[in-house]
């Protein structure tokens, strides 16, 4: 075994808009933020994976150098997301053919400035930067669109349905650009943003946790789409079995539900939606019915869906697969608004009113806002934003607000005074690191393996 030199690694994002849609196979709209997870690493002649912290509010964290271990997530720990990009190098590795060697001992350390828990993907840009930085130090360097895809089946191993945004925009981001991220397969084009406009992302400084709240709430919401989707299916004249072994997204049914639309005249999605499923939430009795399926056979390949199912009471379909039909349609009026000939104050505008109607179908129909998204959303918008909404997953972490350049340090300071003040009274945030929790950011770069 050769022992290496250090390899560190970065990576960070934020959504513009196309929220909860890309694990349902649409087209999401994010770009890459100047705030990052580096991961400093080596290899050791011993048998464990040690991950320290440059903050010691995250303790050591060691484990067996053993990518064919599961890792533990009934007991989460920090460490466990770089323990995902090293089980996904290897199996990436071995699915290649590639001669992966015996595993290695790493010593690892990180540093951060994506807020934890924010939405701004700091999970994703850890797995990223260990993916990397583990690639960089075993001398394994595989394609860009590969990492991309793979580190997104990485992060499942911490038990979240994710989609693939964060990975592909960590890996594939450029300088200067927001990218539009297609799926299957992932493809990135570059979106220029409009010079007049700057992206403020502020924390509303409720934490979110996603991987452990993932039954009731990011989980959740996976499961509901994919009922909403065989019900739908089914609705549309699909045999009810077809539909159960088939349909696993949204995405797989738009086809049958813009043909229904077409006979109703329009070529939108959600009026089927709107015709063939109730508001009021489904019981499972009611889509054991519909499917003729028990759901727990349904999902039984999934662990994590049964816990979802064990824990959920009932099923808002109609309120999720609204969101997602017309999400999916908001993220391609941003881009061609921002390609459009429209002057720059109507574009800026437009997409302001994009992004506060894709906050209010997250709040209302997906429900994964929080009080405390709420209250900063609206003082964003008393303050001059053109539009502002939660960003991420939600249920607490970031807004993302759309400001007229010109007044962004005024903009900044008035969200400190309005929202940041009464909480660092309260202790609840330190004075000293507000700078951390809202700044205002331009598209940077991607993931990148800084050798030493
Ligand atoms: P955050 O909250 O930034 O981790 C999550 C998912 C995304 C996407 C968004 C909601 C992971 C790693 N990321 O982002 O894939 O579904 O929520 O749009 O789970
Ligand atoms: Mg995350």
């Amino acid at each position: 075994m050769r022992v290496t030199g250090a390899v560190i690694a970065r990576a960070g994002r934020v959504n513009l808009i196309g929220e909860h849609i890309d694990y349902e196979g649409y087209s999401v709209l994010p770009m890459a933020i100047r705030q990052d997870m580096i991961v400093a690493i080596r290899t050791t002649k011993g048998k464990e994976v040690r991950v320290a912290n440059v903050d010691d509010k995250y303790p050591i964290c060691v484990y067996q150098a053993d990518p064919d271990k599961e890792i533990d997530i009934k007991n989460h720990r920090w460490g466990h997301y770089f323990m995902c990009g090293y089980k996904g190098v290897y199996e990436y590795g071995r699915s290649k053919g590639i001669d992966m060697g015996e595993p290695v001992g790493l010593d690892v350390i990180v540093d951060g400035t994506v807020p934890t828990g924010s939405g701004l993907s700091s999970s994703a840009a850890f797995v990223c930067s260990a993916t990397i930085a583990i690639m960089g130090v075993l001398e394994k360097i595989f394609p860009k669109k590969e990492v991309a895809q793979f580190t997104c089946q990485s992060e499942r191993h911490i038990g979240t349905q994710s989609g693939g945004m964060d990975q592909a925009i960590s890996i594939m981001a450029k300088p200067g650009f927001a990218e539009l991220i297609d799926f299957n397969p992932i493809k990135a084009t570059d979106v220029q943003l409009p010079p007049g406009g700057t992206f403020v992302i502020a924390h509303c400084l409720a934490e979110s946790k996603k991987a452990e709240t993932a039954a009731t709430n990011y989980n959740n919401r996976v499961v509901e789409c994919r009922l909403a989707a065989i019900v739908l299916a089914i609705k549309l004249g699909m045999d009810a079995k077809k539909a159960v072994s088939s349909v696993t997204t949204l995405s797989d049914v738009e086809g049958l539900c813009v043909s229904f639309a077409g006979k109703e005249g329009s070529s939108d999605p959600g009026v089927a939606v709107k015709k063939l499923l109730h508001e009021e939430p489904y019981t499972s009795e009611e889509i054991e019915k519909i499917s003729g399926q028990n759901l727990a056979s349904v999902f039984q390949s999934s662990q994590t869906s049964l816990d979802v199912l064990r824990a959920a009471k009932h099923f808002k379909l109609f309120q999720r697969a609204f969101h997602v039909y017309s999400e999916a349609r908001r993220v391609y009026a941003f881009r061609d608004t921002v390609s459009s000939k429209l002057s720059e104050e109507d574009m800026l505008q437009n997409l302001g009113d994009l992004m506060n109607e894709s906050h209010y179908s997250c709040s209302v129909l997906y429900e994964c806002s929080c009080p405390e998204l709420e209250e900063l959303v609206k003082v964003c918008r008393d303050n001059g934003a053109l539009g502002a909404r939660l960003t991420g997953a939600g249920w607490g972490g970031c807004a993302v607000a759309l400001v007229k350049e010109g007044i962004v340090p005024q903009f900044i300071l008035n969200l400190k005074e309005t929202y940041y003040k009464s909480r660092v009274d309260r202790g609840v945030v330190n004075q000293k690191h507000l700078g951390l929790y809202v700044f205002a950011s331009k598209p940077s770069s991607g993931a990148a393996i800084l050798k030493l």
